[in-house]
Order: C-alpha cells, then sequence, then structure tokens
C-alpha cells in the first residue's frame, strides 16, 4: 500500500513538472529585445510576459510583441503593415490579423502585458514589434518542438 502510495504521488509530481511553460521577454529604447528565440513545447499551454523596461514615451518608442503564423516572415509582414497605415495608435492593423499567431498590447515604458496562448504545432515562428519600422531590428524566432 506505501509502495502504491509512493507510485501515485511520483505520477503527481510529474504532472506538475509539465506545468505552463513561462517565457519572459523585454524591449528597450534601443529598439533591441532581450530574447531572439525560444522554444517551446507543442500543445501546451505558453504564458508570454512582454515588458517594456525602456523610458521614451509609447508614441514614440511603444513595442508589442506579435508572433506570426508558420510560414509568415517578419520582414515582410512589418512591410506590409506599413502599408496598410499601421501606427502607433493601431500597431496590428485589421487587415492583417489573420497573420497573427498571438500578440502582446503595445506598451509604454515600464507596462507589461502576459498573454497566454497553446503551442501549436512543431515548427518555427517569427515574431517582432509591430511598432511603425521596429521590425528593423526587433524580431526574433519562436521554435515549437
Ligand atoms: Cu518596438
Amino acid at each position: 500500500m506505501k509502495i502504491l502510495s509512493a507510485l501515485i504521488a511520483l505520477g503527481l509530481s510529474g504532472a506538475f513538472l509539465h506545468a505552463d511553460q513561462k517565457i519572459t521577454v523585454t524591449g528597450n529604447d534601443f529598439m533591441q529585445f532581450d530574447l531572439k528565440e525560444f522554444t517551446v513545447s507543442a500543445g501546451e499551454k505558453v504564458d508570454l510576459e512582454f515588458k517594456n523596461i525602456g523610458k521614451m514615451p509609447k508614441i514614440a518608442m511603444g513595442h508589442n510583441l506579435v508572433i506570426l503564423k508558420e510560414g509568415i516572415s517578419a520582414l515582410k509582414f512589418g512591410q506590409k503593415i506599413m502599408g496598410m497605415g499601421a501606427s502607433a495608435t493601431n500597431p496590428i492593423p485589421e487587415a492583417s490579423k489573420e497573420d497573427v499567431l498571438a500578440a502582446t498590447k503595445l506598451l509604454g515604458p515600464d507596462e507589461s502585458d502576459t498573454i497566454t496562448f497553446t503551442a501549436p504545432k512543431a515548427g518555427v515562428y517569427q515574431y517582432l514589434c509591430s511598432f511603425p519600422g521596429h521590425f528593423a531590428m526587433m524580431r526574433g524566432i519562436m521554435t515549437v518542438k
């Protein structure tokens, strides 16, 4: 009986090891993400916390983190939304949302936003900051295994 309860306890702790995956990324006044790549497990829940650690006003240096669907280039997406009139107040134009897997809010200095999503199937997913022009420097890769 003791062995059985020990096995059950082990099983439960195993379940806890598979708890949500937590990823934290920051953006700064130099248009840099601190994490340019991260890896998550397919089908598992991801808590992604994004923080703007800069000091410049949101209208001049706001940041967000936009993860694109598989096969969508962050560079091309960044260029496309500029053509759609993306701005500090409309960083993800409506017509571009079909390309977006998950996105945080656009953040001003010292703000943070946490989003939760289920990691899609295995593959490579590009992300960027969609504040106009920031895609030139603020890009990264989420690998799903
Ligand atoms: Cu930015």
